[in-house]
């Protein structure tokens, strides 16, 4: 691995969020293609940290600073990842499920989609099926993410809410997020699945403009 990709890996991992800032910035200006410090540095290290939780070898705390790194570590690398395919697709919202505040697939996946021409309303977190109705009519797609085998009973729930609402119709959601598979999807009737960012982009055109 690189070696400031590997700096930044660390850095998220021990939660230095100074230091992760520092060393994007230092590897986008070094020539380090954005994918690779998002892929090989950012996220890998965010599922050390979820491997070292499981393990019982970090507790809450140290997930919470590792967070605060990568959020640092995003708000640098966002300008680099709107640079590419830059086209008007259409309006999503985006948001994570009732009960969960896992925000940074979700935030990852609206960044992606800004960067792919969508506008993006962030619905933020705990997002009660209800607000999710209340979006509808305003979005083409909305994007439910999930990180908790606990509240992924609320994405069946908010789709119910939107076919309850008459809003089904004229909408299409996708979801996604850790616990989350394609079968899953399918079972509670969503209109597609997207195993990361990258890919909710592609669903959401795909979606959109069937045919392209
Ligand atoms: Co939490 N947590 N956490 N946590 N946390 C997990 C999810 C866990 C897997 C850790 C573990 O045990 N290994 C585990 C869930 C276990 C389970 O349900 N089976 C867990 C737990 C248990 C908990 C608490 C219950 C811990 C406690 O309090 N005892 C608690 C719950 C709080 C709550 O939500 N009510 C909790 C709290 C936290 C923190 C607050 C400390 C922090 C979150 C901070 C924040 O988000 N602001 C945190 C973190 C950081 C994690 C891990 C370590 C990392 C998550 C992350 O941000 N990953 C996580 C372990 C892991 O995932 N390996 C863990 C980086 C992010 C970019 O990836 O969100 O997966 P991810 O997004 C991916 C894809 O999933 C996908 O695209 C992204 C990549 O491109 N994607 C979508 C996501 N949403 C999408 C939507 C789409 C399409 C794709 O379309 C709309």
């Amino acid at each position: 691995m690189n070696e400031i990709v590997q700096q930044i890996f660390q850095g998220i991992v021990e939660g230095q969020h100074e230091l992760v800032a520092e060393k994007v910035d230092a590897a986008l200006q070094a020539g380090v293609p954005p994918r690779t410090i998002l892929d090989e540095g950012m996220l890998a290290a965010m599922a050390e940290v979820g491997r070292q939780f499981e393990e019982g070898e970090c507790y809450v705390p140290e997930m919470m600073v590792s967070a605060r790194a990568m959020k640092a570590g995003l708000a640098k690398l966002k300008p680099s990842l709107k640079q590419t395919d830059i086209q008007a697709a259409g309006t999503v919202a985006v948001g994570t499920v009732k009960g969960d505040l896992h925000d940074m697939g979700k935030n990852l996946v609206g960044m992606m989609l800004e960067g792919a021409g969508f506008t993006v309303k962030d619905l933020g977190v705990d997002v009660s099926p209800g607000a999710f109705v209340a979006a509808a009519d305003e979005v083409d797609v909305i994007g439910l993410s999930a990180l908790l085998t606990t509240t992924m009973g609320h994405m069946k729930n908010t789709l119910e809410a939107l076919d309850a609402a008459g809003k089904r119709p004229k909408v299409k959601v996708i979801l996604g997020g850790a616990p989350v598979t394609e079968d899953f999807a399918r079972s509670i009737g969503a209109d597609g699945y997207a195993p990361d960012a990258s890919r909710a982009v592609a669903l959401a055109k795909a979606l959109i403009s069937p045919s392209s």
